[in-house]
């Protein structure tokens, strides 16, 4: 089978647009170099000057910094943020935006979790990193709150990349939702998973069910019914939870079923972020078939009101989504 690299791939979409510039396809090369930087540091982790382990600080959300969430965060924002492509940069790890100069400065935004997970990588555990790319909105130079904090449905690309037994490379850009495995001998994204579709149902679910306690009511016989015995709703749901986002949700886009980080009575709006978790991955299922949801509204039709914003979030199968939203309402 002829092998097509994950830029040969963006330039053929990109001929796709009309009045494309090439911008896109640059930024998402600056991309993929970061990810096979980051992919070398972590496949390498615990090995010589160990990068396990943490900074000693604290972020925004008072979580502790790993070591290589700030490798991460750092490589990617060195190369986006040299690419001539961006106006700003958003991160999880960063209480503010990075603005680029203007005379560097380019027509997209560019927001990432740079390292989800990384807590699981002492354990070997697959992480990754997620990534959201919105336009300006606005006219003129200035970066301003109505071009951060745009509706999900406005994001022209998302994606992530999970370094795991193999580094693959998931995005969409509007046009299906494609992966790329790195060859690691090439140092080489070749396509892997043209056209990924969710089933519609799944049988597999997935949340962290030591959190029980903390749930609603609603919450709780949500999933007592997804592991009731009934052959004809196809009943028990499987369980699979890893405690890394990445994985989770990249299992459930290739097997179908329902992923899910609910709000409790300690935390009404969950633990994942808005714009640099469940935005980008939102824009994902949706373009691969699926949909998500916080349990009340479509994640598409959110705008956030803040960067750091958290949200609850069921992503997945349409069938099992919606199951959700109806036992939860
Ligand atoms: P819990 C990792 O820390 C993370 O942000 C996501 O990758 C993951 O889905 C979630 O938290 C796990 O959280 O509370 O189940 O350990």
């Amino acid at each position: 089978m002829e092998k097509t690299t994950l830029v040969q791939f963006i330039r053929r979409q990109e001929k796709l647009v009309d009045g494309a510039t090439g911008n896109f396809t640059s930024l998402m090369n600056e991309i993929l170099v970061a990810a096979k930087i980051v992919s070398l540091e972590v496949n390498c982790a615990g090995i010589g000057e160990s990068i396990f382990g943490l900074t000693g600080k604290v972020n925004v959300h008072g979580e502790e910094v790993q070591k290589l969430d700030e490798f991460a965060d750092n490589t990617f924002a060195k190369l986006v943020g040299q690419s001539g492509t961006v106006c700003a940069i958003t991160s999880e790890e960063l209480e503010k935006p990075i603005i680029v100069p203007k005379d560097q400065a380019g027509k997209y935004i560019f927001m990432m979790d740079p390292l989800d997970g990384s807590s699981n990588v002492d354990v070997n555990v697959s992480i990754g990193t997620i990534f959201s790319i919105y336009r300006k909105k606005t006219p003129g130079d200035e970066v301003t709150t109505e071009d951060l904090l745009q509706k999900a449905s406005e994001q022209v690309a998302a994606g992530y990349i999970i370094y795991g037994p193999s580094t693959l490379f998931i995005y969409t850009s509007g046009n299906g939702v494609h992966g790329f495995t790195l060859d690691p001998t090439l140092g080489e994204f070749f396509l892997s998973h043209p056209n990924l579709r969710i089933p519609r149902q799944g049988s597999w679910y997935s949340i962290n069910e030591g959190n029980v306690e903390k749930w609603t009511d609603k919450q709780k016989r949500l999933v007592d019914y997804l592991k009731e015995k009934d052959p004809e709703t196809h009943r028990p749901y499987k369980l699979r939870y890893i405690g890394s986002l990445v994985a989770d949700f990249h299992r459930t886009l290739l097997k179908g079923g329902i992923f899910m980080y609910p709000g409790d009575r300690n935390s009404p709006e969950g633990k994942l972020r808005f714009q640099f978790e469940a935005a980008p991955l939102a824009f994902v299922v949706a373009n691969a078939g699926g949909t998500a949801s916080d349990g009340v509204k479509r994640i598409m039709d959110h705008t956030p009101g803040d960067i750091h914003e958290k949200s609850p979030l069921f992503i997945g199968s349409v069938n099992e989504v919606e199951l959700a939203e109806s036992m939860l309402k």
